[in-house]
């Protein structure tokens, strides 16, 4: 089956030759079925019929069936065969069609003229666009233009974006937003286990005696995953690790509420009583693992006291978690962002995965050092978006990767950057010291998400050409684009995206994308054509076509797909985990997770303890700003930005329209503060304006708001783990106060 309809972006690039000697085509042309809608019925589907998919929200990636009358899509229903979501879906899946119905929607391209965003045509744009970024390049260099990508569109267009900016426009720099999430965990995965490789499967909810949740408000950023906790007929402690008293820890059997960044000091403490205590797997670390005599030298000062000391727990229930560990046969550790995103990060996330490794809890059913991801594609970019690592894991500084990729792809391996990409932070970082001078934005929107916002917009007005690509107009990053791409959204285009378990999923065209708005994938591809590097592109005519050339570039990796035959086989499977090696069963099982055999992708197959002394919080609590914030998801109807969700009716009425902060009663007491009154929020770096919403959920001398509200990264502060530079958007030192009091109104 082809889901792609192979020659349509061929036949665009005729249509604009065309264009571009007879003057633009007619509004009536754009519009016809066939232009730049790219085709009418979806994927060969009856005009009246039903079609699955998976959601293009979170890492989840929940089945859904979308409904289809007349070619488009009219409603849809979570799919009841397929083993991620068992026929379950949260409220962003069930709105996942109506938030494409919008008046925010990107219909033409834009740019800007006199200060003003003005329509323009493809060819127009497309033209500037080259134009423009080969004049920077010309006058200042390679590293002069970059780009920052997303987790939230197909593989096939991030891989088609890579390759195009690396291979083909020369770029040498671009990072993604998955910096902002996922970073953390690709690099605490690599040193521990040699790959980037979660090693779990959903079923592994499932059948844990005991489910470790640290960091995570898995009810609220994850609930399908939460329903499938529920499913557990094992009757498992549910543990959650978290500062706040979130929706997951009431749910919990057990909520161990630390001081905020204290998990490593825990964590080493409960190593240290495993060892001292003899509750190690001796026989699994001396087959499988390096390093443990000198991780458990490391841990011996973390005694009973100075954990308690430092995580605010009672010794009582330190030993307890540690006793369970033991007891319990089969202990799966699950984090999220209260560890990710972090000054230390990395080593905080190594803290858990040498839990496992310490207790054997790694390869057998409902076990692992599981890190969640995010978006619905984070996993996609971690391994084929040619940003940090070079296509399919590999490194750029590694000639034999790149000879690799080179063969592969059949062109010159000069044309592959032998180094590695600056990160996000060290990209803005060279905007505001006037090295790079042109930024291309894909699917993503730092001018909300990025962290310190006063920093960011600064660094984002500095740019000589800020070329934003996105679905809606008026996102934050949008409003100050030079030039905006309008490009069609989930649902009006084909590819794959892969979900927290490593498992592939299809996403098909289910309606017409509005006005001129083109598939990202169709958009790289017209810009190849307007660079003039099409011949490198030539095989990568349609997502199903670039899926075969990944699927080349993944074989005799750890996340081999080789044996993916096609979308079909994917659809039919339900979703298919990598790694799928050519030659693999057809019927795969199900449900799999890595590791069973015990041998890990490091030079030795042995995995690695890593580990370090924590550091204190980057920036503590002080008189003059004696709070600690905390930021993160506030409910399950919430994206992000909020550039999809908003768009919704029903989302709407699922979260409060106004921006909040959480404050316990207590510190409101001493601040004077009444219940649902406008408060100011101040940090070192800025001020915000929030209703005080008093709850028990945070403690004392801690205040929580959600990222969903524009200004909450105006408050953040701009630090970064050493190893992964993900941001640590969790926790800086702030003040509060009564908004009126505070202004003398
Ligand atoms: N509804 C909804 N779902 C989403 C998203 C969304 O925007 N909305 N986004 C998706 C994405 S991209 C991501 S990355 C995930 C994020 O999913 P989660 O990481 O589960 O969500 P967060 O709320 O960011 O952070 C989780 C928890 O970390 C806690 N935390 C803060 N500091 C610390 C600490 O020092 N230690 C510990 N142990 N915990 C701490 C916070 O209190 C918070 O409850 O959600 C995904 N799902
Ligand atoms: N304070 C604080 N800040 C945070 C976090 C936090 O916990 N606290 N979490 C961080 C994390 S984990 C994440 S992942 C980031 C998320 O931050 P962002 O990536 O900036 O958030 P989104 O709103 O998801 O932005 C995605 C953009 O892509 C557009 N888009 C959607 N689909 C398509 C498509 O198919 N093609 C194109 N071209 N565009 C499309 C959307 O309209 C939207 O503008 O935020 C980070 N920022
Ligand atoms: S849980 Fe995630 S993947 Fe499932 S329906 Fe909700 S947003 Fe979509
Ligand atoms: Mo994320």
């Amino acid at each position: 089956m082809s889901l792609a309809t192979a020659n349509d972006t061929d036949r665009l690039i005729d249509e604009f030759a065309l264009m571009r000697k007879e003057g633009p085509l007619t509004r009536q042309l754009l519009q016809e079925p066939g232009g730049f809608g790219l085709g009418m019925i979806p994927n060969g589907c009856k005009p009246d019929s039903t079609t699955k998919m998976v959601c293009g929200f979170c890492s989840t990636g929940c089945s859904l069936n979308v409904h289809l009358k007349e070619g488009e899509a009219v409603g849809l229903t979570p799919a009841t065969g397929d083993p991620v979501n068992v026929g379950m879906a949260c409220p962003k899946g069930w709105e996942a069609v109506s938030v494409l119905d919008s008046p925010a929607r990107a219909t033409t391209p834009l740019l800007r003229r006199n200060d003003r965003l003005e329509p323009v045509s493809w060819d127009n744009a497309l033209t500037t666009f080259a134009e423009r970024i080969k004049a920077i390049i010309a006058e200042h260099g390679p590293d002069s233009v970059a780009f920052i990508s997303t987790g939230q569109i197909p593989t096939e267009e991030m891989a088609m974006l890579g390759a195009l900016a690396k291979f083909g426009m020369g770029l040498r720099h671009g990072d993604g937003n998955t910096r902002q999430c996922m970073a953390t965990a690709v690099v605490a995965y690599k040193q521990a286990f040699g790959f980037d490789a979660p090693p779990y499967t959903y079923q592994d909810f499932e059948e844990s005696d005991m489910i470790v949740l640290v960091g995570s408000n898995l009810c609220i950023a994850h609930p399908i995953m939460w329903e499938r906790v529920l499913k557990n007929k094992r009757d498992p402690d549910i543990v959650v690790i978290d500062p706040r008293c979130t929706e997951t820890a009431m749910a919990a059997t057990w909520h161990l509420q630390i001081k905020p960044k204290s998990d490593l000091a825990l964590f080493y403490g409960v190593a240290n009583i495993l060892a001292e205590r003899g509750w190690l797997d001796e026989s699994f670390i001396e087959r499988h693992t390096e390093g443990v005599d000198d991780f458990v030298k490391h841990v011996a000062p973390y005694n009973l006291d100075r954990v308690s000391h430092e995580t605010g727990l009672e010794s009582t229930a330190i030993e307890t978690f540690a006793r369970f560990i033991h007891e319990r046969e089969r202990t799966s550790f699950w984090w999220t962002m209260g560890i990710n995103q972090s000054y230390e990060g990395v080593r905080a996330a190594q803290s858990i995965i040498n839990l496992a490794l310490l207790t054997g809890n790694i390869g057998r059913p409902g076990t692992g050092a599981n890190s969640i991801t995010g978006q619905c594609n984070a996993m996609g970019s971690r391994l084929f978006s040619n940003t940090t690592s070079l296509f399919a894991g590999r490194d750029f500084t590694n000639d034999a990767h790149r000879q690799e990729v080179a063969e592969t792809l059949g062109i010159d391996v000069d044309l592959i950057p032998s180094t590695t990409s600056w990160d996000y932070a060290t990209i803005m970082e060279n905007v505001l010291a006037g090295k790079v001078k042109a930024l291309w934005v894909i699917a993503t929107n730092p001018a909300h998400s990025w962290i310190n916002q006063n920093a960011c917009r600064d660094i984002l007005s500095r740019l000589d050409f800020l070329v934003v690509q996105d679905s809606y107009v008026d996102t934050e990053t949008a409003k100050s684009a030079d030039l905006v791409l309008p490009a069609a959204a989930w649902g009006e285009k084909e590819g794959t995206f892969i979900n927290s378990e490593r498992r592939l999923g299809v996403i098909k065209r289910v309606k017409q994308a509005p006005g001129q708005a083109l598939a990202d994938f169709s958009i790289f591809k017209l810009i190849a054509h307007y660079w003039g590097c099409d011949d490198l592109f030539r095989e990568w005519t349609s997502p199903e076509a670039t899926f075969q050339i990944l699927s080349r570039l993944s074989k005799g990796q750890p996340c081999d797909i080789s044996g993916v035959e096609d979308y079909r086989m994917i659809d039919d499977a339900g979703g298919i985990q990598w790694p799928c090696p050519e030659g693999s069963p057809p019927s795969l099982a199900n449900q799999r997770r890595l590791f069973e055999d015990h041998a890990f992708y490091t030079p030795s197959g042995r995995a690695r303890f890593k580990f370090e002394e924590p550091k204190p919080l980057s920036e503590p609590p002080d008189d003059h700003y004696p709070l600690i914030l905390l930021t993160g998801r506030g409910t399950s109807a919430q994206w992000h930005t909020q550039t999809r969700t908003r768009q919704s009716a029903v989302l709407r009425k699922l979260y409060p329209q106004q921006i909040y902060v959480e404050i316990n009663p207590i510190d409101a007491k001493e601040l004077n503060l009444e219940a649902d009154e406008w408060v100011s929020v101040e940090s070192r770096r800025g001020r915000v304006k929030a209703r005080a919403f008093l709850t028990n959920s945070v403690q004392p001398g801690q205040v929580f708001l959600p990222m969903h509200y524009e200004p909450v990264n105006r408050l953040t502060d701009a630090v970064f783990d050493p190893y992964s530079r993900q941001p640590s958007y969790k926790a800086c030192a702030v003040r509060v106060g009564p908004w009126r009091v505070h202004h003398g109104v």
